[in-house]
């Protein structure tokens, strides 16, 4: 018998350092990163239907609307490689009804999601970071602090719930998201070890 996957799902507001974490554990463990952001911004720059339909809602800070991630990733886990240890989801379940679909999904093939590592930061932190790496990512979402501190919202009315969607199922690791991005990673990793 195969050896089951891992799934995880790196878990945070917006401005954690989901992103910048999930590249480094995806190399770690050989998982297959999905950004659920990285997958949307491709859209919006080679113009598709999609990319154009997503982009009024992040420009705003808001969510893109379900069916439309939801398909994204659904295609993703189907056209998968076959040399993967498994996926890290980053910024992806976003609602309870993404966290059903993602456990609908994973069923079907059998998987389960083995650990959500949720990074733990401040709000002043998360703006401080999200209007520096605005100055030249060009990304509109970080341009100004209204954008910004919507998106904080929005994280705080659909995504929080999540967490508890998870701890509910006992798969929930809470991490220090503040500090040296590396002693982030190590800690990360050790949580990881854990379940491997
Ligand atoms: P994302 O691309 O997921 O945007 P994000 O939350 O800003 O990314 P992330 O949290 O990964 O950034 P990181 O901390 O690594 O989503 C953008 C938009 O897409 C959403 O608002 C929404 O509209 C849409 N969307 C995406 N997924 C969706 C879904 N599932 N459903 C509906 N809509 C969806 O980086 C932040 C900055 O902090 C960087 O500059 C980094 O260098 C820095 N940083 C990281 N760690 C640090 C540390 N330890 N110390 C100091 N700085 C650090």
């Amino acid at each position: 018998m195969n050896n089951p996957l891992l799934n995880l799902i790196i878990f945070g507001p917006p401005g954690s350092g989901k992103g910048t974490q999930a590249v480094k554990i995806a190399q770690q463990f050989n998982l297959k990163h999905l950004s659920t952001g990285d997958l949307l911004r491709g859209q919006i720059k080679n113009e598709t239907k999609l990319g154009l339909e997503a982009k009024a809602f992040m420009d705003q800070g808001e969510l893109v609307p379900d069916t439309v991630v939801i398909g994204m990733i659904q295609d993703e886990i189907k056209n998968r490689a076959t040399d993967i240890h498994g996926f890290i989801f980053d910024g992806f379940p976003r609602t309870i009804a993404q966290a059903e679909s993602l456990d609908n999904m994973l069923a079907a093939h059998n998987e389960t999601i083995s650990l959500v590592l949720s990074l733990k930061v401040g709000e002043e932190e998360i703006v401080d970071r999200l209007l520096a790496r605005g100055k030249d990512s060009g990304r509109a979402d970080d341009a100004d602090e209204a954008t910004i501190r919507n998106r904080i919202k929005v994280y705080h009315e659909k995504t929080g719930p999540v967490e508890d969607y998870y701890n509910k199922q006992s798969k929930v690791d809470a991490i220090a998201g503040e500090g040296e991005i590396q002693s982030i990673t190590e800690a990360l990793i050790d949580a990881i070890t854990v379940v491997v």
